[in-house]
């Protein structure tokens, strides 16, 4: 069979009012970038008329500014899930005028196939090659693509001439049963192929094929500082000493690691760490640092759900691809982070936080505890499941006006019961094998800022006794001091103890 070549915008026209569209892509790594901006133009002039035009977007994890940012402007998105990182989506979202639902990256595709969020009308997908008798070879990353091709009624392609076809045999495509016949993923290593190395779908599906040529709209991220060099060098620090007495096996254990410039501290700081054996990765995002301790033989293997480099270092791993065909593996995120997998190879985890409690409670997601940030992203699927799981912060946001340690989360992502150690560049609290209260004697201690010690301890003090100590009347204090006055500093505990 031939295809029917299309443009982007032929290829947006057919898509229709109130329609869900599945994308591949996981970070803006292989999303596609061409049709969504052409259904942006096509809502706005529908919306000029008069017209209603409102879609649903269903997809791995956050796109570039062509899809969540073009739409979000025009007022596009009616519904999306799950995690994004777009700022004019973001506005949208916390003025109500979104309905978001964050949910762990690993549960996407099955809730999409559970049918809890709708038909897939049609899918979307990047591809470097597609063949007549519809095989799909994917780009720069895995995220929900099986899934939403074999729902969609109708698959467009967009066949991307900036990603090079030595991306074929990277991907490892596999989608599991639905319960009650799902068996077990069998990865016993991060570097076991279990599916196959294309999307296999009925090319009839295949309404158009849309030829590009634009490279993965990459988010940069600022330049290691002090902080997040502290912060890397304390994790590189605390898990070469957890290894030395032998908790962590002296092979060492999988890496899983978040997006962002404290994420490639970590890393750099890792590969730094000459008593820290050559490691492995079994993570959903694959930054610039893994692929530098590649080349220097630090990272043995990295198994992934996207490439969330740089062009440049895309361009590189293409032109190399000699080198890391043996050591790179591309999985749908329903693989790369599926909690069975994650607990049977033992991962280490690390992801972000924007606030911890005292007891090791994980705000990830809401600032003041209301509006969202990105989202809950992968960081639970690897957190409850991880051999070792651990969140790092800096200790203070927003010129030390507030403290990222507080009394009581404003918002709970992840539980006190999977958080194992909590970083800031101030020290590493060890939370593994303590009660509450020891706990909180190792947060403050260890995790928070000089400025706010006092004031936590004195919050400790106010809250008496109980399995989980708390003044509840007081437990939001902080937040409330900086709504008050902008500073959390100012809280006065006796306002509370009256
Ligand atoms: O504000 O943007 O106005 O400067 O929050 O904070 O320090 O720049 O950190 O960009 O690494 O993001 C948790 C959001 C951190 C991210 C989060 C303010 C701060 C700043 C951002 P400005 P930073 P980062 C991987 C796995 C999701 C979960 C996860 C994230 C802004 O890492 O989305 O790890 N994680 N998923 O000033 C008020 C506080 C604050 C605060 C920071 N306590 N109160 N504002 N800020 N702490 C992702 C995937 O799964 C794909």
């Amino acid at each position: 069979m031939s295809f029917n070549f299309i443009s982007a915008a032929e290829a947006a026209s057919l898509v229709k009012h109130g329609y869900n569209i599945g994308l591949s892509g996981f970070t803006p790594a292989g999303t596609p970038k061409a049709v969504t901006a052409e259904i942006a133009k096509i809502a706005e002039e529908e919306h000029a008329k008069g017209n209603p035009f409102q879609i649903g977007i269903f997809t791995g994890a956050s796109t570039g500014d062509s899809c969540d940012g073009v739409l979000s402007r025009v007022k596009a998105i009616r519904y999306r899930a799950p995690y994004t990182t777009n700022k004019d989506f973001r506005t949208a979202v916390n003025n109500g005028e979104i309905a978001y639902n964050d949910i762990h990256l690993s549960q996407m595709a099955q809730e999409v196939r559970y049918g809890f969020m709708g038909k897939v009308n049609v899918a979307i997908i990047e591809a470097c090659e597609v063949t007549a008798d519809g095989k799909i070879y994917l780009t720069a990353a895995g995220g929900i693509a099986p899934t939403v091709c074999r729902l969609a009624d109708q698959i467009i392609v967009e066949l991307n001439s900036a990603h090079s076809k030595n991306m074929m045999g990277m991907h490892d495509v596999y989608e599991p049963l639905d319960p009650p016949y799902r068996r077990e993923i069998p990865i016993y290593k991060p570097s076991d192929r279990i599916g196959l190395p294309y999307i296999q779908v009925d090319p009839k599906k295949i309404i158009g094929v849309v030829e590009v040529n634009k490279p993965d709209e990459a988010r940069s991220f600022a330049d290691a500082d002090p902080l997040t060099d502290k912060i890397g060098q304390n994790v590189a620090d605390f898990l070469a000493a957890d290894m030395k007495r032998g908790v962590i096996p002296s092979t060492f254990l999988p890496l899983q690691s978040g997006v962002g410039n404290i994420a490639n501290a970590v890393l750099g700081a890792l590969g730094r760490d000459k008593t820290i054996p050559a490691f492995e990765m079994y993570t959903e995002v694959i930054q610039d640092s893994v692929i530098a301790l590649m080349r220097e033989g630090r990272i043995k293997f990295g198994s992934t759900c996207s490439l969330t480099v740089t062009n440049d270092c895309l361009q590189g791993i293409y032109d190399d691809i000699d080198f890391f065909r043996d050591k790179l593996i591309l999985r749908p995120s329903e693989i790369s982070n599926n909690p069975e997998v994650v607990r049977r190879l033992g991962l280490i985890s690390i992801n972000t936080a924007i606030e911890a409690d005292i007891y090791g409670n994980i705000n990830s997601t809401h600032i003041g505890g209301t509006k969202m940030m990105n989202g809950i992203g992968g960081s639970g699927d690897f957190t409850r499941n991880a051999f070792i799981s651990i969140f790092t912060c800096p200790s203070v946001a927003k010129d030390g006006k507030i403290s990222s340690i507080v009394p009581m989360v404003s918002h709970q992502d992840h539980s006190e019961h999977s958080v194992n150690i909590l970083i800031t560049e101030q020290g590493v609290a060890d939370l593994r094998g303590k009660s509450p209260v020891e706990r909180a004697q190792a947060i403050i201690e260890n995790c928070a800022h000089p400025d706010y010690k006092e004031i936590l301890w004195d919050y400790m003090k106010l809250s008496g006794k109980g399995q989980t100590p708390h003044c509840v009347q007081a437990a939001l204090g902080m937040h409330a001091a900086l709504n008050r006055t902008g500073d959390m500093k100012n809280v006065n505990w006796a306002d509370f103890a009256k």
